[in-house]
């Protein structure tokens, strides 16, 4: 079952030759796929040989192999984790049931939703990332970026499997609407405000990939949980390619920020900026506006349709299964600072009203862990800042505190006063300018961007001077 069957025009572990109405369907697909991933994916780098990973197996541990693939000739493919015996659904009203193997009709509408706003989200992404091979750091990093560029488009085939496969006809009129929609079009825009936003510079990719990912991360994580286990199988493997993406985000800016403080060491003012670097300053800035952007996904504090798809059991918690006794999450209620009269006070909410919240919760201590590591950098490389999250109040444009004047330290305060000091907090144009102004493509092999810290290691055990991205030959 965990092996993946390569002969098939579509790559998968679900048996597609025996049902071939949906696979002429989604063969039918596949062109439309090719021909979006041919406009919109990476600009100007199609023809080059990328040093990519594929998956092969699903099995935990070696299931990726590593070799030079044309992206368009990217074997993109339907992969499932293996099915879990006896699986259970994990909470909420049919909590002990067993898990379903088709779309319960009741929730049909709900559940074709969850699953078109998650697939949104993943050719959103490549798209705003297309012109960022313009200006790599250097080859590692231009590989890394085109690995994850392939892996959304995956990521899309996982939920397109799953709208073709359960949905019937609404299912492959959603399909095609995945490649209709762009991000930041403003006639036909990606679903989710933070898909729309623009991705001009790297240090942006990195907090993109290191925060929005992780909220990846964080909702596959509770659809990993859902009683719709075909979808619970998808998230799960979906999950282990997240890691990769993850991993280039955390590292990216860590090595944004010891590039920073080393500059500034050299410095005689002690200015990273007049060596050519991006201040650490500069970088929180970066961090505040993507980190606010990505705890927006997770939706209003206070949710009725949360706690719908919590009772259902079509999304749990974090770890649902495996982290919590009590499954029902009634009786049961959650503290919520709220504003009232213009002032901040708090009150209680069910619990199941507040699951976006809970979710919300176990991200932010992750990206307080991912902080953390880069603070012991800065601390590493002798300098005297550090980073810090701002509180999940400030800056949101969605849930219970959007558009209300918090500072980064979940203070409320007077409009001008936080209009006074937004440039502080957020990038400014100017900003903006000078972290794009740095960017140029550096493409000799082991050669790095004079803003970046060389990574630890290369990839897959290959030398940091390695050839990740190869032009066409001649
Ligand atoms: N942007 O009461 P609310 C990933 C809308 S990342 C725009 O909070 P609820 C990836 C909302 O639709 C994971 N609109 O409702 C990462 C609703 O509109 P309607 C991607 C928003 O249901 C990197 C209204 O506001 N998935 O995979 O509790 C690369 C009221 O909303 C937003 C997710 O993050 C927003 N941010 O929450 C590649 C989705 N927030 O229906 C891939 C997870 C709210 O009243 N979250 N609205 O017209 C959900 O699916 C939640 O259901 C929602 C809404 C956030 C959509
Ligand atoms: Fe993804
Ligand atoms: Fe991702």
């Amino acid at each position: 079952m965990a092996d993946i069957d390569y002969q098939s025009l579509i790559p998968n572990n679900v048996n597609l030759d025996s049902d071939k109405r949906l696979q002429r369907a989604l063969e039918k697909w596949q062109p439309a796929y090719l021909d979006w991933w041919n406009q919109m994916g990476p600009e100007s780098f199609q023809l080059h040989d990328v040093y990519l990973r594929t998956a092969v197996s699903t099995e935990p541990g070696g299931w990726a192999q590593f070799g030079y693939v044309k992206m368009p000739e990217y074997r993109w493919g339907i992969f499932l984790d293996d099915k879990v015996a006896d699986r259970r659904i994990p909470c909420g009203d049919h909590a002990g049931e067993p898990v379903w193997q088709e779309v319960p009709g009741e929730y049909r509408n709900v559940l074709r939703r969850i699953i078109v706003t998650q697939a949104d989200t993943e050719p959103a992404s490549v798209e705003q990332q297309r012109w960022l091979g313009m200006t790599a750091p250097s080859l590692y990093d231009m590989r890394n970026l085109f690995q994850v560029n392939v892996e959304e488009g995956r990521h899309l085939w996982a939920m397109v499997y799953l709208l073709h496969a359960y949905f019937g006809k609404d299912g492959r009129d959603e399909a095609d609407d995945l490649l209709a929609r762009r991000a930041g079009d403003a006639d036909k825009p990606r679903i989710l405000d933070a898909f729309n936003q623009p991705c001009p510079d790297w240090l942006t990719f990195f907090c993109f990939t290191c925060f929005t990912d992780r909220d990846g991360k964080y909702q596959l994580g509770a659809l990993a949980e859902s009683g719709f286990d075909p979808l619970s199988r998808t998230c799960r493997f979906m999950l282990t390619e997240e890691a990769h993406h993850l991993f280039v985000g955390e590292t990216g800016v860590e090595r944004i920020l010891r590039r920073g403080a080393q500059l500034a060491k050299l410095d005689r003012n002690g200015d990273a900026r007049a060596q050519g670097g991006v201040p650490v300053a500069m970088t929180q800035k970066w961090i505040n506006y993507w980190f606010c952007y990505s705890i927006d996904l997770f939706g209003s504090e206070i949710s009725t349709n949360a706690a719908d798809f919590f009772a259902a059991g079509l999304k749990g918690r974090w770890a649902e299964a495996k982290d919590y006794d009590e499954h029902t999450a009634l009786n049961q209620w959650h503290r919520l600072a709220t504003v009232e009269n213009g002032k901040l006070t708090s009150k209680e909410v069910p619990l199941r009203n507040a699951m976006n919240e809970m979710l919300r919760q176990s991200y932010i201590k992750d990206a307080e862990r991912v902080v953390k590591r880069w603070n012991q950098a800065l601390e590493e490389e002798g300098s005297s800042e550090r980073i810090t999250l701002p509180d999940s109040r400030f800056f949101r444009r969605q849930g219970i505190y959007a558009n209300l004047p918090f500072g980064p330290d979940g203070q409320l305060l007077a409009q001008d006063e936080y209009d006074r000091n937004i440039g502080n907090w957020l990038p400014s144009a100017e900003d903006r300018a000078y972290v794009t102004s740095l960017m140029h493509r550096v493409q000799e092999p082991g050669k790095m961007a004079n803003w970046i810290a060389a990574p630890k290691k290369g990839i897959h055990g290959n030398s940091m001077d390695f050839e990740y991205v190869k032009p066409p030959q001649a």
